[in-house]
């Protein structure tokens, strides 16, 4: 069994994450997919369920034991991998970088999560054009705070010119802009940033494209 395993669903914001995480720190694992659409859900499998009981990717595994929630992994990794660091070890830059993930975390990708946007269609009567305009909004609002937020601290990256956690976020996060026809216009430094992680392996190899269980065509 490999050290760390990693379940995760190729087009899953939050395992891309960790996965950029994971690249960056060197640390190979064992990728164990988990579809979220088909037959039914395998995140509500109940083997899956005793892993991660609010039935999401990603899950890590290190050595047998179980975490969820990417923010715990990566902070978790931080630990078990100092180099190259994620996060800043003075407190203030350190608070900053956490505050440019949350609005990410608690700002935008909850609001646009597959069971959330479920329940819009079963007790609201959401179509999909409905959801697409209520998941564009979360996504305008919070990466417009994102990119003023990050601005007077950014350099090649959100935080100087080396990657940190929020640049973990954010690049999932874009992904999922695009898929949902959000307007990068609006946001031309995080187009920026998100271009130079791209000319990264460690976050080329994290796509979702470049993912065991993508389709063909992802
Ligand atoms: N805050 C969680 C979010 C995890 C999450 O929302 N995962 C989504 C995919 S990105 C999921 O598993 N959704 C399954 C569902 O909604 O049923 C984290 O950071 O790990």
């Amino acid at each position: 069994m490999a050290d760390l395993i990693l379940y995760s669903y190729f087009r899953s914001s939050a395992s891309h994450r960790v996965r950029i995480a994971l690249n960056l720190k060197g640390l190979p694992y064992e990728y164990k997919a988990v579809h979220l659409l088909n037959n039914g859900g395998e995140q509500n499998r109940d083997d899956y369920t005793q892993l991660n009981p609010l039935r999401q990717v990603p899950t890590l595994i290190h050595k047998g034991r179980a975490i969820g929630q990417s923010m715990a992994i990566l902070d978790y990794l931080e630990w078990l991998e100092p180099a190259p660091a994620l996060f800043p070890k003075e407190p203030y830059a350190r608070a900053l970088v956490l505050q440019a993930c949350e609005i990410i975390n608690s700002g935008i990708q909850p609001l646009g999560n597959l069971s959330v946007v479920n329940e819009l269609e079963k007790r609201a009567g959401f179509d999909q054009a409905k959801k697409n305009e209520w998941i564009q909004h979360w996504i305008h609002k919070g990466l417009t705070a994102f990119e003023s937020m990050i601005r007077p601290h950014a350099g090649r990256f959100c935080f100087g010119d080396g990657p940190t956690a929020a640049d973990c976020f954010l690049v999932p996060q874009v992904f999922g802009a695009i898929r949902f026809g959000a307007d990068l216009g609006r946001v031309p430094l995080l187009a920026e940033i998100h271009e130079t992680c791209m000319g990264l392996k460690a976050f080329a190899n994290a796509a979702p494209g470049a993912q065991p269980d993508a389709p063909q065509s992802a």
